[in-house]
């Protein structure tokens, strides 16, 4: 029987890349996020390959979570695959000129929405004593860049969620690991510069950036691993990039 998978952060880059290869391989999907009319062109367009339910409901919202994952009908119940994807960095500010309402986006979604994900749906898991958690941290989990501040907190608070997450899941056969992306082509750079699409667009100018299906092709990769394989923690970057801040551009 196909597994399901759910995708938090499915109406946009990484997650929506996932969702389209999940739903080439006929996994059972349920894609989350809050742009409704992007969840159901998806619905409409992948549910011809496979059976699809979305969910819309923002993960800082602890209740809408646990509500949402309470409503899914019995054929979709059943979550073999989560994977952690709902996130964003918004501004890139010093830590002296940061606005603290960036802070609180970016430790709620990307921490504490992860979190609540996790709650409602490892529960399950671990009375079946089986399930895969993919965590989507970032090289911004691995080192600190200039501005980076919170946002890089956001994700090392990742990796370590995810590190404590494997340690105390380990018990119940629960496979946990995380895929860590450097710089990939999505609507991130206009969400972390607010809509100023010329600034987020320079973001990825003279280099080739990995795009938000190379990521997907890994964490189909990571997921159809024999069970006995666990990829716990996994850095990708584009070549042109050796770290968050060397990055060979030519302008
Ligand atoms: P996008 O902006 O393209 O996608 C972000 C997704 O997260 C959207 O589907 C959005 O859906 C969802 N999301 C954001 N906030 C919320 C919220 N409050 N509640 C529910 N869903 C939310 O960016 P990416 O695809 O690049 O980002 C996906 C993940 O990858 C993030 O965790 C990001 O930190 C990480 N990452 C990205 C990298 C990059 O360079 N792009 C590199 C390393 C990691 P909606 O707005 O519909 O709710
Ligand atoms: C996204 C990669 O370098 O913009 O997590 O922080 S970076």
């Amino acid at each position: 029987m196909k597994k399901t998978a759910l995708i938090t952060g499915a109406t946009s880059g990484i997650g929506k890349a996932t969702a389209e290869l999940f739903a080439k391989q006929r996994f059972k999907l349920v894609l989350c996020g809050r742009r409704q009319e992007r969840l159901e062109q998806l619905m409409n367009e992948l549910g011809r390959d496979t059976a699809i339910h979305i969910l819309n409901f923002d993960v800082r919202d602890r209740e809408a979570v646990f509500s949402a994952i309470e409503s899914l009908p019995e054929e979709f119940s059943q979550i073999d695959i989560l994977v952690n994807n709902a996130g964003n960095a918004h501004g890139l500010d010093p830590i002296d000129k940061g606005n603290p309402d960036d802070w609180e986006a970016m430790l709620d979604i990307n921490v504490k929405g992860l979190l609540y994900m996790s709650k409602a749906i490892i529960p399950k898991m671990v009375e079946r004593k089986s399930g895969h958690i993919i965590n989507i941290g970032s090289t911004a989990g691995k080192e600190v860049y200039p501005n980076g501040n919170v946002y890089c907190a956001s994700k090392h608070a990742v990796d370590a969620i995810n590190q404590g997450m494997r340690i105390d899941l380990n018990a119940y056969g629960i496979r946990v690991g995380a895929v860590n992306p450097g710089l990939v082509e999505t609507e991130f750079s206009d969400v972390r510069f607010k809509g100023d699409t010329e600034r987020a667009s320079n973001v990825y100018k003279g280099f080739q950036p990995l795009k938000p299906e190379d990521i997907a092709d890994i964490i189909l990769f990571v997921v159809t691993r024999p069970y006995h394989v666990n990829i716990a923690d996994l850095v990708v970057m584009p070549t042109a990039q050796a770290s968050s801040t060397i990055v060979k551009k030519e302008l």
